[in-house]
């Protein structure tokens, strides 16, 4: 027997300001890297109009409201608030925020915000960006700004989204700059710097808000070895210290995990950690784990001079890759894929779930999990997008097994509200309950329209079952 969906359960849906707001450099935004992005894969668009939310917000939220939404996890751009990241705060960014968050919570909708989703202001950048403590001060500084704001009508924050992959591949997506010759090292300096911000962000807002509540969001996913070869196993077990607990244990216990401190100092990229750091980092509070989850990663083992793959240039942030003495990522023979070349695993989920809480025993939220595909606008204005359903239901079984198994989870925020432009892809793979008329380079009407997503989602959040 299932136990039920918790009767307060934060039925969400996600999306991220430079994804979804357009507006790209007006009312004093300042630019990003990713703005000016110019190896993007051939044949998709920009993020200057995106589903230019920020001129129709309000028909957007009132959508929202009508599927049913109890929350809605989306992002504040840092480069509207502070448009240099570090100077002037500019009056026409926090009021439009502010106007969006009113408008939710006249619409009962809790809002859920993800402070930095991929967005550093480019004049950041050109100080030395995240490796540099400029920037650590910066987000720290812009953090009270939001707390000071928004702190007393925004009860869910999320620090910093997907650190993990920002690390991991974020230089070759162009949503993280590095300016050393030696990427990792830098990376890992970056890496360092972000928990730095974050525990201290943690605890300024308990102090200025004792009642919101804030956690990290990375993107966390079960490993499965390939085999049950004990060399596979230790591989399985090496990539979850590097890709998953190193970032976990650093934003809940505030402290380096071992295997991966030892996989650094191998490498030469453990950071340099100042006096004082390890007790910043140790002050690390947060109420709550949130993530984002698409698919599991299989390893195997992957012996010297065995001929493991590269670290491939072309992986994005769902296809892992391998390392020669390390680990080296295989397909999972049990597993389908989706049009863009992801696995799906909703049981991975389960696990995904049932080895967070077991390790940190902390709440969980879902801030992102969804299926990215080719949706066809019918004459009749709708999408008949069973596949997302079935995506979705599956993965939500998954949800309610590990509720049962005992797992405390918050909420579910999957990826997106409405269809956003790819990280990757532009704007032909979509995730959204609602439809945004827009091609890649044909802006169209960019007018809305409800997919058959929207309808079974608005069911399963007024019956509290799915469907
Ligand atoms: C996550 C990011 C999101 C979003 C999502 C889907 O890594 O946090 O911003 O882009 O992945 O990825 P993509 O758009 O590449 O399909």
């Amino acid at each position: 027997e299932l136990k039920p969906f918790p009767q307060d359960f934060l039925w969400s849906a996600s999306t991220s300001a430079y994804q979804v707001e357009g507006a790209w450099d007006e009312d004093g935004r300042g630019p990003i890297a990713i703005d000016l992005k110019k190896d993007l894969p051939e044949g998709t668009s920009d993020y200057k109009v995106a589903a230019d939310q920020y001129h129709r917000y309000k028909e957007d939220i009132a959508l929202m409201a009508e599927l049913g939404f109890r929350a809605h996890r989306f992002s504040i751009a840092w480069s509207r608030i502070i448009p240099d990241g570090d100077g002037e705060i500019n009056p026409k960014g926090i009021e439009y925020y502010h106007n969006f968050i009113d408008e939710l919570l006249a619409q009962n909708i809790e809002p859920i915000v993800t402070m930095f989703h991929f967005d550093t202001p480019i004049a950041l950048d050109e100080k030395g960006g995240w490796a540099s403590r400029t920037t650590t001060d910066a987000f720290v500084r812009y953090a009270e700004v939001l707390f000071k704001e928004y702190g007393s009508k925004v009860k869910y924050w999320l620090t910093i989204n997907e650190q993990n992959m920002m690390i991991l591949h974020g230089h070759k997506l162009g949503i993280i700059t590095t300016t050393s010759d030696d990427p990792d090292k830098e990376l890992y300096q970056i890496n360092h710097n972000m928990f730095l911000a974050q525990a201290k962000t943690m605890a300024m807002l308990h102090q200025m808000h004792p009642e919101a509540k804030i956690g990290p969001a990375p993107n966390i996913s079960y490993v499965y070895p390939a085999s049950s070869k004990p060399e596979d196993v230790i591989a399985a077990d090496n990539y979850n210290a590097v890709r998953n607990w190193l970032y976990l244990d650093l934003a809940v216990r505030g402290e380096y995990n071992t295997l991966a401190w030892a996989y650094l100092e191998e490498h030469g990229w453990a950071p340099t950690i100042e006096e004082g750091d390890l007790e910043i980092l140790k002050s690390a509070r947060p109420d709550f784990i949130a993530f984002n989850y698409y698919n599991t990663t299989t390893m195997a083992d992957a012996p010297l001079g065995g001929g493991a793959s590269e670290r491939s240039e072309d992986a994005d942030q769902q296809i892992a890759e391998g390392e020669e003495g390390y680990f080296k990522a295989v397909s999972n023979p049990h597993l389908q894929m989706t049009d863009f070349g992801w696995e799906i695993d909703p049981v991975g989920m389960r696990m995904t779930y049932r080895a967070i809480w077991d390790r940190y025993r902390l709440p969980l939220i879902v801030t992102e999990n969804g299926l990215g595909a080719f949706d066809q606008l019918t004459d009749d204005g709708r999408v008949h997008d069973d596949y997302r359903i079935e995506y979705l239901r599956k993965h939500l079984e998954q949800t309610q097994e590990a509720i049962t198994d005992g797992v405390e989870i918050l909420g579910y925020s999957p990826w997106t509200a409405i269809d956003v432009v790819s990280t990757h892809q532009g704007v032909a793979k979509r995730y959204g309950f609602i439809y945004v008329n827009r091609d890649e380079f044909d802006l169209k009407d960019l007018a809305r329209y409800r997919k058959d997503s929207f309808f079974w989602y608005q069911q399963l959040i007024q019956t509290n079952e799915l469907p």
